[in-house]
């Protein structure tokens, strides 16, 4: 129980946190609520007044009395205009403090999902990270522009009505408040049993979204496979689930509501009965009677809104789990405490002294007892068969993962004590699969270096053989490629993904495959331009052609995890193995095809 109530707490401590400077005009727009909601009494107030002092028997005002009689009306007016007012500023107070507490945390999760490592990017999909930062983010803002004003409204209205009652004739109040804990009883069941439907609810839209988003993201995979009318029904049923879901959580209500409006309608016919019984016997002045019943509401009200509003809180209680989770993820993969900032840009030697590696999330090691050393400017080819671990092994250079045994060596320093941007802004990174972004082509080479003068970028182009094929397009270097780069074909956008990685003149640069998609002239003309950089850069390259290992300084050959074979060409040529089956077969294909 209390675990559960520092749950509770939390959640709105954490909200508070986020309302740095603006916590001040929230607790006045509190306070304005409570305000505005008791002035609501004003009216009946007064109405009860007028009938017992000024109307005389006969219904009319004496003329003695008249001036007061306007006093009061003009009061009424006044307070009434002032309500009006306070109502308004308090809606903007909310709204202003809501909207900047949503900024703030928008801001917030945006920049903690940037940071996160790769294993986290495994964990939750797309489309269920943009429902977090969309629609549960907007029920956050919701239960603090609205969920809380009108709770708070509610409780006010509730109390300052029944307290006035109580005052005016606490035996009548008394009976009809006997009510009161019935509906609460309801209430109570009501809010539990909404709850979950609220979280099923929740989890229900962010599959939809993540169903819809995957599905336009992969469209080529849905044309090529002519799924669409596959993917049309699964995203139907997915949505008719919602529906479904959506309507059960509405309905939820339904059957609750005529208990409370049964209740809450007792309550009126209480008054009337127990009220005419109290003014026969002389225990209730027809003023008060005109109060009480100009003022049922005020307790009957607060208890009909209660559905929506614990529905409203309901939504929230659920969203705010899921924001409030990403918002304290933090990375694993982060600056070791006492960090060292490089004071110059890397030589280029890398070692791995006994790396093995395992995926958090697999039952076996990707990875064993990998050990070598890379001297700066050398170039290196590392191969093996599909899922032998190659891309895993690079990945761990930019602290993408960490090894699971063993440590990686930078210039002879350990990287995972190195500041992480340090690291990578030494690193330049062509990855497998190739992501280019809607921009221009030049904007997506230039894009680890934003100001990079367009005659660089123009000679990156020409490093990675892509030149030529860019001055052909309609607008150059300024012509957008769309979302992920289509409109390109695949050599071609592994020519640009090389020219990014190139253009922040990496100390070491790493290439997934690069060149797998490019003819073999052109695969010649990237080779050539990459031995020739006019920048130090010791070089990664995974390939699996020949002709790109054959002139590397040193090959390493990597089997089920394990390294089996490394040496040169020359050397590895000579030796029976993977390398040397490689080479026959290759040689076998140029002669033969
Ligand atoms: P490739 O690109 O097809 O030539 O293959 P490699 O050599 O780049 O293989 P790699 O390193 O991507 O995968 C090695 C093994 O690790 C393979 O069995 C698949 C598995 N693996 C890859 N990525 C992940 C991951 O994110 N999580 C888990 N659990 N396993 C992974
Ligand atoms: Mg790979």
């Amino acid at each position: 129980m209390e675990q559960k109530n520092e749950r509770k707490n939390t959640k709105w401590a954490w909200l508070w946190q986020y309302m740095k400077g603006y916590r001040g005009l929230y607790i006045l727009a509190i306070f304005g609520t409570i305000c505005y909601n008791a002035m609501q009494l004003i009216v009946p107030f007064f109405s009860g007044k007028l009938v017992d002092q000024f109307l005389s028997e006969n219904g009319l005002i004496a003329k003695e009395h008249a001036q007061q009689f306007y006093t009061l009306v003009g009061l009424m007016v006044g307070l009434t205009i002032l309500r009006v007012v306070i109502v308004y500023l308090d809606c903007m107070a909310y709204e202003k403090v809501s909207q900047t507490v949503l900024f703030r945390i928008r801001n917030e999760l945006y920049d903690k999902i940037q940071r996160q490592d790769m294993g986290f990017y495994h964990t939750y999909r797309t489309g269920d990270l943009m429902t977090r930062m969309t629609g549960d983010l907007d029920a956050v803002r919701h239960s603090l522009a609205w969920v809380v004003r009108a709770m708070i409204e509610a409780v006010v209205l509730f109390t300052a009505a029944a307290i006035y009652l109580l005052y005016l004739n606490w035996q009548l109040a008394l009976m009809i408040l006997a009510i009161a804990p019935f509906i609460f009883f309801i209430l109570n069941r009501f809010n539990k049993t909404v709850a979950p439907m609220h979280a099923n609810l929740r989890d229900k839209l962010a599959k939809m979204n993540s169903q819809a988003q995957e599905n336009i993201a992969g469209n080529r995979v849905v044309k090529a496979f002519a799924a669409e009318a596959y993917e049309i029904e699964k995203f139907n049923q997915t949505n008719e689930d919602y529906r479904e879901s959506n309507q059960q959580t509405a309905l939820a209500w339904v059957r609750f509501f005529p208990w409370v409006e049964g209740f809450a309608n007792l309550m009126s016919v209480t008054m009337l009965l127990a009220g005419g019984l109290l003014m026969m016997k002389g225990k209730l002045s027809m003023g008060d009677y005109v109060a009480f019943s100009g003022l049922i509401w005020a307790l009957q009200n607060p208890m009909r809104q209660m559905g929506n509003i614990m529905n409203e809180y309901q939504r929230f209680n659920a969203s705010s789990k899921k924001v409030m989770e990403i918002a304290r993820v933090t990375p694993k993969i982060c600056d070791a405490p006492g960090a060292k900032a490089l004071a110059s840009r890397l030589q280029g030697k890398i070692e791995f002294q006994n790396v093995s590696f395992q995926y958090e999330d697999a039952n076996l090691p990707v990875l064993h007892d990998i050990s070598f050393t890379i001297q700066p400017g050398q170039t290196v080819a590392i191969m093996g068969e599909t899922g032998c671990g190659k891309t895993s092994l690079i990945n761990m250079i930019p602290r993408f993962y960490e090894p699971t045994k063993g440590r990686i060596l930078m210039d002879g320093m350990d990287i995972s004590k190195m500041k992480l941007q340090d690291l990578r802004k030494n690193i330049g990174f062509a990855t497998q699969d190739v992501l280019l972004y809607s921009d221009t082509v030049e904007g997506n080479i230039a894009y680890g270096c934003m100001h990079l003068p367009h005659e660089k970028i123009e000679k990156f182009a020409k490093y990675s053989a892509a030149a030529a094929f860019i001055s052909k397009m309609p607008e150059g270097y300024e012509t957008i490629i769309g979302e992920r780069g289509v409109g390109l074909s695949g050599g071609q956008k592994q020519r640009i993904s090389l020219a990014r990685a190139l253009a922040i003149e990496p100390a070491i640069l790493i290439l997934d495959d690069t060149t797998s998609a490019v003819d073999l002239e052109t695969e010649k003309q990237i080779q050539n331009s990459l031995q020739s950089l006019d920048f130090p850069c010791t070089k990664m390259i995974i390939a699996q052609r020949i002709s790109t290992t054959k002139v590397a300084d040193q090959i390493i050959v990597l089997q089920d995890g394990h390294i089996t074979q490394m040496g040169t060409h020359q050397q590895l040529m000579s030796l029976p193995g993977y390398y040397q089956d490689l080479v026959r077969l290759q040689m076998g294909d140029e002669i033969n095809g």
